[in-house]
């Protein structure tokens, strides 16, 4: 009888980037693959395991969204904590989510000096005019920043989220810089994924915040 496959490592993974680029509408296609058109605007953290295959292994995504904060660019050390990688969305339709990227970067750069980061330019399906940012930018904008990943997304049309994350997992996994110690440190249930827990006092829970 063939051994049944173990639990592979964790990886806590952090959504960044400014109110209304999609962060929400993509944890929700990460999580159960919905979108809302009307999405409301964050009322909690919130995060949510997401299982990816690679190679025949499986690895553990614990993605984790802002409790709309975002909009004072101030989340918190504990939002950052013990991150393994960093995704940084911007809105194709709106110049200036990416060009307030920079701040995030400073931020991420700060907190959680170690994670991988992947760029991600979502709303791909608008054209344009409405489209601000082209691909040649966006590429520009990842070289620039030494991003590790980066990709063009549509949350609303779920064109390359799956690819992204796949890469992403596949880059922690046998990322070097990932010690076996980080990855086992993750998977200590209760501890990555208890957002009550993991909030400071800085009043920044919503009551939101839920393990899937
Ligand atoms: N056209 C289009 N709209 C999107 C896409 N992703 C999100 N939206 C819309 O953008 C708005 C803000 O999304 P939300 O996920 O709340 O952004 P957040 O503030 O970064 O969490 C909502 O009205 C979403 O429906 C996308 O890929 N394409
Ligand atoms: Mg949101």
């Amino acid at each position: 009888m063939a051994a049944a496959p173990s639990r592979g490592p964790t990886y806590k993974v952090v959504l960044l980037g400014e109110l209304g680029v999609g962060k929400t509408s993509l944890f929700r296609r990460l999580k159960d693959n919905s979108f809302d058109e009307y999405q409301t605007a964050t009322t909690g953290i919130d995060s949510c395991s997401k299982v990816v295959k690679i190679d025949g292994s499986t690895v553990m995504l614990s993605i984790w969204d802002t409790a709309g904060v975002e909009r004072f660019r101030t989340l918190t050390r504990n939002y950052y904590r013990n991150a393994h990688a960093a995704v940084f969305v911007y809105s194709v339709s709106d110049a200036s989510s990416l060009h307030y990227l920079a701040q995030w970067i400073k931020d991420a750069q700060n907190f959680a000096p170690s994670a991988t980061r992947m760029l991600l330019g979502n709303k791909v399906d608008i054209e344009p005019p409405q489209a601000e940012i082209d691909a040649t930018t966006s590429k520009s904008f990842a070289a620039a920043h030494e991003f590790e990943l980066s990709s063009l997304v549509s949350c609303k049309t779920n064109t390359g989220i799956a690819d992204a994350f796949e890469s992403l997992a596949r880059a922690l996994h046998t990322s070097p810089a990932v010690s076996n110690q980080q990855r086992t440190a993750s998977v200590i249930p209760g501890q990555e994924l208890n957002v009550d827990k993991d909030l400071d006092s800085s009043g920044q829970n919503g009551g939101g915040g839920c393990r899937c």
